[in-house]
């Protein structure tokens, strides 16, 4: 079996080339795709032909790994090995202009993302020029520098969230944000949720929630913030919908899990 750091390594030099290529293109301009789950659920040529790269790169470099991505789908290997791909998380924030999105990749052992085991994982931020990485039992990093989650101060918790596609969903969410709010010191909302995780891992928020990610939105990140010394928690059954995803130092996490179930 390939160490994780052989992993994790192949996966950084792949997310930045791939990342280079979406830099490029959204200079020359952002071509709409699709829409998906709902309008504003959008797909850009950009997020194919990003993916359509690193898919190529992976089964050059091990062709006998399975791969699941965001734009097209998944595919069994023979190896155990799967890679879970978000060619670029924060595609909105990508199609207007705006510098926070990421290219995530990681490597897990398994297909189940409620027992996977995260073996490697990079989240890269192209305009911002970081690349968060970790691999298992190894620490995360940026830029080569160890991470570590942080814990809120005197004045409360820096916290991060998203909210759906479906506006349907929004009521419920911002329902959410007013229990959680007491805790916190301030909200940010990047529209990046691997960024939002590498953020946590690097101490920069205190701690994420957010209802309704894929597996490829979180799999590098929930890394980076165990290997951060934080966790990372998906509470609820595997068939809820829109299930919540928490991130943070422990305590946090249970203080949020308090706050966004209090049924439970
Ligand atoms: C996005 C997430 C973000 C979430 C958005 C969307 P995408 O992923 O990173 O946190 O709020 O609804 O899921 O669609 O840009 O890959």
């Amino acid at each position: 079996m390939t160490a994780p750091t052989e992993l994790r390594d192949l996966a950084v030099e792949i997310a930045r080339e791939a990342g280079e290529l979406a830099r490029r293109r959204r200079a020359e301009g952002v071509a709409l795709a699709a829409t998906k789950t709902s309008l504003a659920d959008i797909v850009t040529e950009a997020d194919r032909e990003v993916e359509a790269l690193i898919r190529a790169r992976l089964d050059e470099a091990r062709p006998e790994d399975g791969f699941l991505g965001e734009e097209s789908g998944g595919g069994a290997g023979t190896s155990g090995v799967t890679w879970v791909v978000d060619p670029i998380d924060g595609t909105v924030n990508y199609a207007f202009g705006m510098p926070l999105y990421a290219v995530s990749i990681a490597a897990v052992r398994g297909t189940d993302p409620d027992d996977w085991t995260a073996l490697a994982g990079v989240v890269y931020s192209p305009v911002v020029g970081e690349t968060f990485s970790a691999a298992r039992d190894e620490g995360a990093e940026l830029d080569g520098v160890r991470l570590r989650v942080s814990e809120p101060g005197a004045a409360g918790a820096l916290l991060a969230t998203g909210f759906g596609y479906d506006p349907s969903t929004h009521a419920g969410d911002l329902a959410t944000v007013g229990r959680v709010m007491p805790m916190a010191r301030d909200l940010r909302r990047s529209g990046s949720a691997a960024t939002d995780l590498a953020y946590v891992a690097a101490g920069r928020l205190d701690g994420y929630f957010e209802r309704g990610l894929q597996p490829w939105d979180f799999a590098a990140g929930a890394l980076l913030v165990r290997e951060a010394g934080g966790v990372f928690r998906r509470p609820e059954p595997a068939d809820v919908v829109r299930r919540l995803t928490l991130a943070g130092g422990a305590e946090l996490v249970d203080e949020l899990s308090r706050r966004v179930l209090p049924h439970v």
